[in-house]
């Protein structure tokens, strides 16, 4: 038996609570959470590849990590205003009469509700991190890495269930008997048009931290990427990494392998030098291209009669944290521009970016462009 118990209690009758601006709005914050997904994905594989992928992950285009990591944040930060007004727009459904009509209606406002639980998490802890700032207990990486499933999933389940209103609402005029009133247009257009201003101007006044030509206009990023020593940010300085000028003093590079050998660095300025064009790209959206100079990682790794098939673990001075090692595979390895740097943008590496020696290789994220480098390993 079934109860209808009439509640007159909630009517919401206003026109922007209809399903054309929930359509309007929900295919441009589907488009924005579909894109912080897929190059999510993509950095998390850079980052973190499997064992097979290694040793085969693409060098070029070498801005591509800045590309798809700069429209990740931005992507996600356009979504915030998005999710705002989308929330707005459906919220009368939270108070639907009877709230569960069956199990098909329960289940449907179950991933609803964890829809929008993992969305409001998952963009507000994205938007923390890209500030550099970590106030919780737990690794960002891994929690962020795991919402990002179950907010796709529960998003591409909210869309396959709204489909039929999806599609009817899609096109302005709507279709079939979901038709709605012609005298809401213009509050609809009021409202998309302020949605689209306040997605412009948050992305305008960010988005500067990755794109050159808008770098005057970012009020609101956490970094302006072209300030700091060298024309270049820091994130980590020396002296969080406990790295001091005593640490460096009596500074020597190992490097292991069949004929592995120590080098002072007046030695390793001695071995021929190139200059490559890179950009740093941190995974929290800032990035910036930079003039790097010194030895080609490949030949050192010639040096010691490494195989070219050889993995590498790269050692820093830094005593703790999760970038004080890092691996790289065969194909960042032995790519002509992946060089220990000993320059940057025409002078000596500060210790804050990594005096006496740092890694640079093309399209990775920055989190593995290892400073303070003292020793490299090749890896069987
Ligand atoms: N040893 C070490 N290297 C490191 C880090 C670190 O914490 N420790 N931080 C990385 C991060 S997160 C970034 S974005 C780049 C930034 O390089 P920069 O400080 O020279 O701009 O360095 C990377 N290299
Ligand atoms: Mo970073």
């Amino acid at each position: 038996m079934r109860l209808h118990v009439p509640m007159p209690a909630f009517r919401f009758r206003g026109a922007l609570h209809d399903p054309r601006t929930a359509t309007a709005v929900g295919r441009l914050l589907g488009a924005a959470l579909l894109t912080c997904f897929v190059t999510g994905v993509l950095s998390h594989v850079l980052q973190e590849p499997p064992h097979w992928l290694a040793d085969h992950l693409p060098t070029r285009p070498v801005a591509g990590y800045r590309f798809t990591q700069g429209l990740h944040v931005a992507a996600g930060i356009a979504a915030i205003p998005l999710l705002l007004v989308k929330l707005w727009t459906v919220y009368p459904r939270l108070f639907v009469q009877p709230p569960l009509r069956g199990v098909r209606h329960a289940l449907e406002r179950l991933s609803v509700a964890v829809l929008v639980s993992t969305a409001l998490l998952q963009l507000l802890l994205g938007l923390v991190n890209t500030t550099q700032w970590y106030p919780w207990p737990f690794s960002f990486r891994d929690v962020h890495w795991a919402l990002a499933w179950a907010l796709t999933g529960s998003l591409l389940l909210h869309i396959a269930v709204k489909l039929p209103q999806i599609s009817s609402h899609w096109r302005r005029t709507g279709t079939g008997t979901l038709r709605l009133p012609e005298d809401s247009a213009r509050d609809r257009r009021s409202l998309l048009l302020a949605t689209g201003a306040a997605v412009g101007a948050v992305t305008v006044t960010t988005v500067g931290q990755a794109v050159p030509w808008l770098r005057q206009a970012t009020l609101l990023a956490p970094r302006r990427p072209d300030i700091g020593p060298q024309g270049l940010p820091v994130n980590r300085t020396a002296a969080e990494a406990q790295v001091s000028h005593e640490t460096v003093r009596d500074w020597k590079l190992t490097v292991t392998g069949p004929r592995g050998y120590v080098l002072s660095l007046p030695q390793l300025h001695a071995i021929q030098q190139h200059t490559v064009e890179l950009p740093i790209a941190c995974v929290e959206g800032w990035s910036m291209p930079a003039h790097w100079h010194g030895v080609r990682v490949r030949n050192l790794l010639a040096l010691a009669d490494a195989p070219s098939c050889a993995r590498l673990r790269i050692v820093s001075l830094q005593q703790s944290g999760a970038y004080a090692v890092t691996e790289m595979g065969a194909g960042y390895a032995q790519d002509p521009l992946t060089l220990l740097a000993l320059q940057l943008n025409g002078s000596t590496l500060r210790l804050d970016h990594g005096y006496p020696a740092r890694i640079i290789a093309p399209n990775r994220p920055g989190v593995l462009q290892t400073k303070w480098v003292h020793r490299i390993e090749v890896l069987e």
